[in-house]
């Protein structure tokens, strides 16, 4: 598309939307402002750089042997940064500590922010922000499927000791980057059968986390984040951090709690959670994924359950303080273009959002005309989105609509396909 089309049709669709009293230049002012922590993991199959002969394990499983999955922490910032090329907008990086850039044989529990210095030179550079995990899976100490509920006191020590390690390497990304670092603990603890105390490991995961959460860091610098999750391959009769557990957990000790669109019951959504836990909590952090029978990662799809995401956000006004991030892995095709669908996708689900007659269709509720209120949101499915998609890619410079395959294909011949 040309320059002046997407001008002339980004002009007659911004009327459209003006007679409902939507300013679209100011909706794009703001998406302009909201940042997507785009998930490293999707990269090179949640393999990281440390422990990298260990098999995948926690219950996350990747599928696929698409070629080209990033080898070293050179080769995913090329890919990330390829990706970002493509996203309109300034982003986030989602880190996890096994994806430390370091020549030293380290164990995670002495895990320093020197061991991220490379991607912490490459965040400024960039202009990136950094968020950060503590990796609770595929590692020795996690193999009988326990971490910080671990009945054994020195092997909990040891993850307690990483997940405090992680706290201060996330405080370094936000006093360094001048950008707050979310530092999220999720752990696969659980039984794959029937246990007889449900109890037990629960107690001990609170403990453990207390212990992990003791000092105190500058909030400037670093949020902690909890993650729940309702069941899991090898944990599909028990997850010690269940959505009860952290529910508590963070509202109790001021944590933002993780809600993972996979997470849970499969009829449940949590879209649906967010006007609950806003009510009670200062922020919330999201795991925007796809679940397609079970938690099965796929990458995001502009589907009714984003697009509802997305509607929750801008309609209580919950985007300054809700942290966005995606968990999604697919190896069955190209990866950098995994990270552009998923994350355009969710992008565009907050755009959708902000086009919306919100005004009217809140009255037309609250006077009980329902006819309305379903009429009018099923017409404006059908407004000229895209044509105001369109206008904000070419504004932020990046392709527009498919433009971006030819540029990942292209990636993929020089780069990708050169990787052994
Ligand atoms: C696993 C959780 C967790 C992981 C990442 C890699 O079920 O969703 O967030 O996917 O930490
Ligand atoms: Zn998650």
């Amino acid at each position: 598309m040309t320059q002046s089309n997407i001008e002339l049709n980004y002009e007659a669709a911004k009327q459209q939307y003006a007679q409902y009293g939507i300013d679209v230049d100011k909706a794009l002012e703001k998406l302009a402002q909201i940042k997507i922590s785009m998930h490293c993991w999707q990269g090179d199959d949640v393999r990281g750089f440390l422990n990298r002969d260990q098999e995948l394990t926690g219950g996350i499983s990747v599928t696929g042997s698409y070629p080209g999955a990033a080898r070293t922490p050179d080769e995913l910032r090329a890919d990330l940064e390829k990706a970002f090329a493509l996203i309109p907008g300034k982003h986030k990086v989602n880190l996890h500590a096994i994806y430390a850039d370091t020549n030293e044989k380290v164990e995670l529990d002495q895990l320093e922010p020197k061991h991220f210095q490379g991607w912490v030179n490459w965040a400024k550079e960039q202009g990136l922000g950094l968020d950060f995990n503590p990796t609770c899976f595929s590692h020795e100490n996690s193999k009988d499927g326990f971490t910080l509920s671990h009945p054994d006191p020195e092997i909990r020590k040891f993850w307690i000791d990483h997940c405090k390690a992680s706290r201060k390497i996330g405080a370094y990304f936000g006093e360094q980057l001048g950008q707050t670092c979310v530092t999220n603990v999720w752990v696969p603890d659980g039984f794959k059968d029937t246990p007889v105390d449900r109890m037990a490991p629960r107690k001990r995961l609170k403990e453990s986390l207390d212990e992990v959460f003791e000092e105190p860091l500058n909030p400037a610098h670093n949020l902690d984040a909890v993650e729940s999750k309702l069941f899991g391959l090898g944990s599909e009769a028990y997850v010690v951090g269940s959505h009860e557990f952290y529910m508590g957990y963070g509202i109790q000790n001021n944590k933002l709690i993780c809600l993972d669109a996979g997470h849970f019951h499969p009829t449940e959504v949590i879209s649906n959670k967010l006007s609950s836990l806003a009510l009670f909590s200062d922020g919330i952090l999201l795991h925007v994924s796809r679940p397609m029978r079970w938690d099965s990662d796929h990458v995001v799809v502009l589907d009714d359950e984003l697009i509802d995401i997305g509607r929750e956000l801008v309609r209580h006004d919950l985007l300054g303080t809700t942290h966005i991030g995606l968990d999604f892995f697919d190896a069955s095709i190209n990866r950098v273009a995994a990270w552009v669908i998923g994350t355009r996708n969710t992008i565009k689900a907050l755009l959708k959002a902000m086009l919306e007659p919100v005004d009217a269709l809140k009255q037309a509720e609250l006077e009980g005309d329902y006819t309305t209120r379903l009429a009018l949101t099923e017409e404006f499915k059908t407004y000229p989105f895209g044509a105001i998609w369109d206008y904000y890619c070419a504004k932020q410079g990046v392709p527009v609509r498919e433009e971006w395959i030819a540029q990942v294909k292209q990636y993929e011949r020089e780069v990708l396909t050169k990787r052994g």
